[in-house]
């Protein structure tokens, strides 16, 4: 997939604020400082259409992006992150869950996990979720950057083992290095192709 235009359209906090525009979206989760942002700037080639932060709890919005005027990508804040404030991670799971319930386009979910993170249980709770709603989904191991090819291997190994996934189906990633880049565009011109048929 080739990425021509890219427009920010909106944040969100609640469904009645989300566009209305009926496009097949696709949405980046992951615990926070993941990279979710800077996953969706490497894509769209701006480093800074969408804000990062060394800090983890940088987005805490839902973030509407619309790629090529038809089709939109969603920036979701993280979860997991212990030392916001207890009223601010109240705020935030309610509103990636309802994200989640109630967005119809809704097409895939992108899941992203640090490669030298083991999957926790957020992880676990995601992908039942997303097998049981039918959900197509990516399963993303981001800042590959830090670890040697071997060590990255073996992650990738073992991550797949844990989630009992095909190492096939899941991509190693970097936004600093643009490792694995092209297979996520072209997964991603999969889930859409699989959309229009
Ligand atoms: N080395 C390296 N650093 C990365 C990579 N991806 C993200 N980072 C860094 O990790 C930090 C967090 O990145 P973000 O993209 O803001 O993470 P996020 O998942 O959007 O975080 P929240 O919005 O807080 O949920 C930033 O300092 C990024 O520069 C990567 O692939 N390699
Ligand atoms: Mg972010």
């Amino acid at each position: 997939m080739i990425i021509k235009t890219v427009e920010f359209v909106k944040s969100a906090v609640k469904p009645s604020q989300y566009p209305e525009y009926d496009l097949p979206e696709i949405a980046f989760a992951g615990r926070s400082n993941v990279g979710k942002s800077s996953l969706i700037n490497t894509l769209i080639q701006r480093r800074n259409m969408v804000k990062t932060s060394s800090k983890p709890g940088c987005t805490q919005l839902v973030n509407f992006f619309l790629i090529n005027e038809d089709l939109s990508f969603v920036d979701l804040p993280g979860y997991g992150y212990a030392k916001v404030s207890k009223k601010i991670r109240a705020q935030w799971q309610p509103m990636i869950n309802l994200y989640l319930s109630q967005r119809q386009s809704l097409l895939g979910l992108i899941l992203l996990i640090d490669i030298r993170r083991d999957p926790g249980k957020e992880e676990k709770d995601m992908v039942d979720w997303l097998e049981v709603h039918k959900k197509p989904y990516l399963i993303i191991l981001t800042k590959s950057d830090k670890l040697s090819k071997t060590k990255q291997k073996k992650r990738l190994f073992s991550i797949c083992s844990l989630l009992n996934r095909e190492k096939s189906s899941v991509i190693l990633f970097s936004a600093k290095t643009k490792m694995g880049r092209d297979t996520v565009l072209d997964e991603i011109e999969n889930l859409i192709g699989w959309y229009n048929e």
